[in-house]
């Protein structure tokens, strides 16, 4: 099955359910009190982190999710049904933005946000009778439901990030010390999508990324690019695995490009604890000598014959234990960013905007072939200071006002 770790998704919470404005009936009785039930509460869009899902694949086909309405209140005080949800799932380990803004990390099974909130249910008419309006004609409409325009990315959840040119053994090493068996060959860009590996090492084990190779100048989108990076951005450990035998390069560079690579992606992935791996020593011991040099602390490693792999395998559990005491994981989170939406007012063309969620929202659930709920708007929009607002900034009677998708004239109330 492909991997796909980028998304873009459109979520779409469903509206409330109408409330409904109807008078209590009986045979050979007057006119009763009203009795209209409320509208059901719209369905949320709910994403959450489930196992047994490996890839954004069928989100970046089906973008579009909708989640139900809700159910329109009916007379004798029926209430409507609610919205049914959309629980829809992710691999362990999305993340999800909002305009570039971080709002979850479903990292852990069974973690979830609610993406798109459902639209409340409008009220019915029985809510709105008091001692001077005993015969309340009009209902609420339900609100809408929220509509949000989200990235989704998948980061895996590895403790170790292996990094290292095209074709410098990093499957190779992947498959010599898990069970993972991804694709070798003596070519580069073997590897096209990150391989996970899990690693026993005494009674614990960890889990190694094998990132596709990363070139000079990955960050500027040569080779593969950088993208993949992405998915060492939760490891503990990166170790970075350079190939004695390169014809091409001088491995004696390599740590330094792919170091810069990293930084210039994520500069955080700069001080993260790391290792550096001097692979197929069985090819050229020359080289080794003078990688020892620059970096006194590299592992000679052959995955081919074995030398150096299980020394290897202990530092790096080790390192794993440390920095994860140091620093562990992020456990999943939802970020609730509660947006300022005060009223507010400002000049549209020749008209004026009202802006802010309450204005907004009073508008909505008003239906405008009813005078009585025009009424109750206006007093709405009075206590919410909107009519003080408009006149403040200059507002004149007969002026055009916007609020929402409707458009009224200014008439302010006489005083
Ligand atoms: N002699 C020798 N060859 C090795 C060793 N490790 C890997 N190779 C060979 O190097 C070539 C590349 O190995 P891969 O494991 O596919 O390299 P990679 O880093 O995963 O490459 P990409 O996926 O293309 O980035 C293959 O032909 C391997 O057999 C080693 O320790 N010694
Ligand atoms: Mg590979």
């Amino acid at each position: 099955m492909a991997f796909v770790d980028e998304a873009k998704i459109k979520v779409i919470a469903g509206d409330g359910g109408n409330g409904s404005a109807s008078f209590h009936h009986e045979p050979y009785k007057p006119k009763g009190g009203p009795d209209g039930g409320d509208g059901g509460d719209g369905g949320s869009v709910i994403l959450r982190a489930d196992r047994s899902v490996g890839t954004l694949l069928d989100l970046r086909d089906h973008p579009h999710i909708k989640a139900g309405r809700g159910v329109n209140g009916e007379r004798s005080r029926r209430y409507g049904a609610r919205g049914k949800d959309r629980i829809v799932l992710v691999p362990p380990g999305t993340v999800v933005y909002d305009d570039d803004v971080l709002i979850a990390d479903l990292a852990g099974e069974g973690d979830e946000m609610i993406a798109a909130q459902g639209g409340r249910g409008g009220k019915g008419n029985v809510h709105f009778a008091t001692s001077t309006r005993q015969a309340p004609a009009f209902a609420q409409k339900g609100e809408p439901g929220d509509e949000r325009t989200l990235r989704l990315e998948l980061r895996l959840l590895a403790d170790v990030g292996l990094v290292g040119f095209p074709n410098a053994g990093k499957s190779t090493l992947v498959s010599r010390i898990s069970a993972a068996k991804p694709k070798i060959a003596s070519y580069p860009f073997t590897t096209l999508v990150p391989n996970l590996g899990v690693v026993k090492h005494k009674e614990k084990s960890f889990v190694v990324a094998d990132i596709p190779g990363l070139v000079e100048g990955a960050s500027t989108g040569k080779g593969l690019g950088d993208r993949f990076l992405r998915h060492v951005r939760r490891a503990a450990v990166l170790v970075f695995l350079v190939d004695l035998a390169a014809e091409d390069r001088d491995p004696l560079d390599d740590v330094d490009i792919l170091r810069r690579e990293l930084i210039a992606f994520d500069p955080e992935l700069g001080e993260r604890p790391s290792l550096i791996l001097a692979s197929k020593t069985d090819v050229d011991p020359g080289r080794l000598d003078d990688v020892l040099k620059r970096h006194p602390d590299a592992h000679p490693i052959s995955a081919v014959s074995g030398a150096g792999v299980d020394s290897f395998v202990e530092t790096v559990a080790t390192l794993v234990d440390k920095a994860r005491a140091d620093a562990p994981p992020a456990v999943g989170y939802v970020r609730h960013v509660v947006k300022e939406d005060p009223v507010r007012v400002a000049r549209e063309g020749d008209a004026w905007r009202v802006r802010g969620k309450r204005a907004e929202r009073a508008i909505a659930v008003t239906d405008f072939e009813n005078e009585e709920a025009i009424e109750r708007l206006q007093r709405r929009l009075v206590a919410m200071g909107v009519e003080r607002m408009l006149e403040e900034a200059g507002a004149v009677e007969g002026d055009e006002v916007r609020i929402g998708e409707v458009n009224f004239d200014f008439q302010p109330e006489e005083q």
